[in-house]
């Protein structure tokens, strides 16, 4: 029956091709969206259905300047061509996610379903995590994205699908966590926003468009792990070369690369929405030309109103702010110039980048004045919020002076006014000690001059310089303790991340390397102590935190001659309350501090203190944080400056037990230390069926790879789903063809629905292998 084998082997072709394209929709990885007009990004309504907002991000190396830019910038309208990253002008290497520097914007409505599949494809192999910035992942630990903390890190040719609710409204941001990617271009903004009716500011502002997001971040001519490694064994401090403003950015150097733009028009109040992803000790002093700004809301929490000229933002930080436009009737220019001043680091090398607010959008002048960094200082009472000095007055507002809007979740103040059941004293401290990770070898003894970075630059031409002993006294310091002396730590511990992440694998850590002030044996001020820094506190504690900055020796706080250095502290999971903030004129150690708080002299605020999940601690104070431990998991406690975190500011926070922890879905990315003495208890030797192998140099945090590569729980699903089908059709087809003979008669024509809903975005899989790829050879 030649027309019966037609019609099954037509099935067995349509079942191969529905078992094949149902996998994977997304043939072409590089299909990538700037997601620039995404069903999500809507006018937020009250009581209508949450949407599941499904993002792709495609993670690589890239650059800026690239063959997408054309003629840019010559031709300025070039610039703004898709998958062309500007930075500023200067050819360097980034990583990106769908080739844009900052990258897709997340925007949606609170309540929605954030589904995110990162696909790692980094050239040199580097493993990979997403950190959801302010978000507290309420219930959903496992979706943090914290390196060695929260989740393996995604490997290289593999994806993972973030999903997690859009609980927290406000303004956010999302960035890789694992080694210093960030700093390479591993960011973009999150914005949740409200139904306008329930957004406590709704009369402030008429305008809150996706435009009006400024997300900067300070920017270096090089990979970020030549700042990393020159801060770890040479003399030379990491540098920023410049600040950008929405990936843009100036320099006297490059290309002229046009200034971002932000376009108002008159009589408006519009919404401004600022992020600040910094990577050096580079602090942003913003100011716009002849407006005042309203501050209302900071980490994605709202507060009581305040207007100021210009305020300062730390990295990790957020703020929204009312910008009152010109009046119609008002005599105004056309434009104004938006300025970020770095300070700190960056003051010596006087970094300042400016954006273009315009009125009109016909022209295309810059505006009259020139800006320069030495002509961008305060004005006489200018008012400010968020100094580093740490001081309040009437023209200077600190964090600790803002009140938030609403009061805890009791409908009082709870949480200010009870005595905490856990308190930690926590130091933010540096050791000048000799550390075996900066230099292994003694010490030769002292050269005749330090050099200070002979290296090649943009050019390619050499410099150098010296710094002779016998003239400096800095140099005969360094001469007697050559090893780094910003070595930084919390209570004089250098965190160290652990060989397996406790949330998700708490067995394969080995609970010798966890540490704090209390378990630990050695006097870690005599001797470097590093170790995976763990406080652990009972679910539903109340917690404060007495964070103090000892800064060195007596004799530099004496003649002020350190450079400032504010530490932005993140917690995870949380937000804090901000009740104290005190600035020490004296030096301190944690005792003194502690018989202070005895004394009574450390005033906490009782009645609605701020929130915020980013705190900058400034030098020679003491900031108190309080938070309710109602989010159970491993939460990471760290300065947001990613150079210290990485030498070891930070901390790990357990919050309740670990058996009560919400558990991760199947197929989560794993890892395990490989060394003899981390092996997991129980374990003899290595199986190497059941771990993979180091992959090639560039993947040993991969595990039961060869397992799930090609039989993980999905595709066995989908395996199943199809072969059923392929039995079903043509059992159906058959029953059709015979009724049809049998009656004589037309069978009505049906159209299958075979892919599922489900697979028409992109493909979801926590597998380590890329389908697109199964002919690939991959490295084992
Ligand atoms: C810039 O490029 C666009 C499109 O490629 C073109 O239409 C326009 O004429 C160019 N402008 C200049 C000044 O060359
Ligand atoms: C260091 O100073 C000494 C004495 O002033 C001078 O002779 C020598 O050349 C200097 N060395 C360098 C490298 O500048
Ligand atoms: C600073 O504190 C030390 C000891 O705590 C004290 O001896 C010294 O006099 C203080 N200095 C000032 C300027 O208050
Ligand atoms: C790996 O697979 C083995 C054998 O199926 C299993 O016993 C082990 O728990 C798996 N390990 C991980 C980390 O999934
Ligand atoms: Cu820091």
């Amino acid at each position: 029956m030649g027309r019966m084998q037609f019609i099954a082997s037509a099935c067995l072709l349509v079942c191969f091709w529905i078992s094949v394209s149902c996998r994977d929709p997304r043939k072409n990885p590089y299909d990538i969206d700037d997601y620039k007009t995404h069903p999500c990004l809507r006018t937020c309504k009250e009581g209508e259905k949450p949407k599941k907002c499904i993002y792709y991000f495609l993670v690589e190396h890239y650059t800026t300047m690239s063959a997408a830019c054309y003629d840019c910038p010559s031709n300025k309208s070039h610039c703004a061509l898709p998958q062309c990253i500007t930075g500023n002008g200067l050819y360097r290497p980034v990583l990106s996610v769908n080739r844009m520097v900052p990258g897709p914007a997340i925007q949606v409505c609170h309540g929605d379903t954030i589904e995110v599949v990162v696909d790692n494809r980094m050239e040199l192999g580097e493993g990979t995590t997403i950190h959801w910035h302010g978000l507290r992942q309420h219930g959903t630990p496992y979706m943090d994205g914290t390196s060695m903390i929260t989740q393996c890190p995604i490997t290289k040719w593999s994806k993972m699908t973030y999903s997690f609710k859009a609980a927290d409204a406000g303004t956010h941001f999302w960035h890789s966590h694992a080694a210093i990617q960030r700093s390479d271009g591993l960011f973009g903004s999150m914005i949740i926003r409200q139904p306008i009716s329930m957004d406590p500011h709704a009369s402030l502002f008429d305008v809150d468009i996706p435009e009006h997001t400024i997300m900067l971040n300070d920017w270096s001519k090089r990979m970020s792990v030549e700042s990393f490694v020159s801060l770890f064994h040479t003399e030379e401090l990491p540098y920023a070369s410049g600040i950008l403003v929405n990936g843009r950015g100036r320099t006297n150097e490059g290309f002229k690369i046009p200034d971002e733009e932000f376009t108002v028009k008159a009589g408006l109040r519009y919404r401004f929405r600022i992020i600040f992803s910094g990577i050096l000790n580079c602090p942003i002093y913003v100011r716009i030309d002849g407006h005042k700004l309203l501050m209302i809301a900071t980490d994605g929490k709202d507060f009581e109103p305040v207007e100021v000229d210009s305020f300062r933002i730390y990295s990790g930080e957020r703020y929204d702010f009312v910008l009152n436009t010109k009046g119609e009737q008002e005599p105004h220019s056309e434009s104004y110039w938006m300025r970020f001043k770095g300070l700190d680091t960056c003051a010596t090398s006087k970094i300042i980048q400016t954006a273009i607010l315009r009125y009109s959008t016909d022209a295309s002048q810059d505006p009259p004045v020139e800006v320069t960094y030495d002509n961008t200082v305060p004005g006489a009472n200018e008012v400010t919020l968020n100094d580093q000095s740490g001081v309040s007055s009437q023209t200077n507002i600190q964090i600790v002076d803002l009140r938030s809007l609403k009061n805890d979740q009791h409908g009082e103040d709870r949480d200010l006014l009870e005595e905490p059941d856990k308190r930690f004293h926590i130091v933010l401290s540096q050791s000048a000690l000799p550390d075996t990770r900066f230099l292994s070898p003694p010490y030769p003894g002292c050269p005749s001059a330090f050099p200070t970075h002979p290296r090649y630059d943009a050019t390619e031409t050499l410099s150098s310089s010296w710094t002779n002993i016998s003239e400096s006294e800095d140099a005969k310091e360094k001469c007697k303790n050559p090893t780094r002396r910003n070595n930084l730590q919390l209570n004089h511990i250098t965190c160290r991340l652990p060989p397996a992440p406790p949330l998700t694998q708490y067995d394969d850590v080995d609970k010798k390397l966890l540490c704090n002030g209390v378990n630990i044996q050695s006097d870690c001020t005599k001797k470097i102590c590093d170790c995976v820094h763990t406080l652990t506190v009972d679910k539903d504690d109340l917690v404060e935190f007495v964070l103090s900055t000892v800064r060195g020796s007596q004799k530099a706080n004496a003649e002020h001659k350190a450079p400032l250095l504010v530490h932005p502290m993140h917690l995870h999971g949380h937000n804090v309350r901000v009740v104290t903030m005190l600035r020490l004129n004296n030096v301190s150690s944690m005792a003194e501090v502690q018989a202070m708080d005895k004394r009574g002299e450390i005033i906490r605020i009782r009645s609605r203190a701020p929130y915020k999940d980013t705190i900058p601690v400034t030098d020679r104070s003491i900031v108190i944080i309080r938070f309710r431990a109602d989010n159970p998991g491993f939460w990471f406690f760290h300065c947001h400056i990613e150079l210290h975190t990485e030498l070891g500011m930070a901390l790990v926070l357990q919050s309740g037990n670990v058996k009560d922890f919400p558990k991760p879905p199947r197929m989560f990315p794993k890892c395990y230390s490989w060394s003899e003495d981390d092996e997991p208890a129980g374990d003899d030797h290595v199986d190497l069926n059941s771990r993979s192998l180091p992959g090639g140099g560039e993947d040993n945090l991969g595990a039961n790879k060869t397992e799930r590569d090609f039989l993980d729980g999905e595709s066995l699903m989908i395996v199943g789903v199809a072969a059923l089908v392929c039995l079903a059709v043509p059992a159906v087809l058959l029953a059709l063809l015979v009724y049809r003979q049998r009656r004589q008669n037309r069978a009505p024509y049906r159209r299958l629905k075979y892919c599922s809903a489900r697979h028409a975005g992109p493909y979801r899989s926590t597998s380590t292998r890329d389908e697109t790829n199964v002919d690939q050879p991959h490295a084992m």
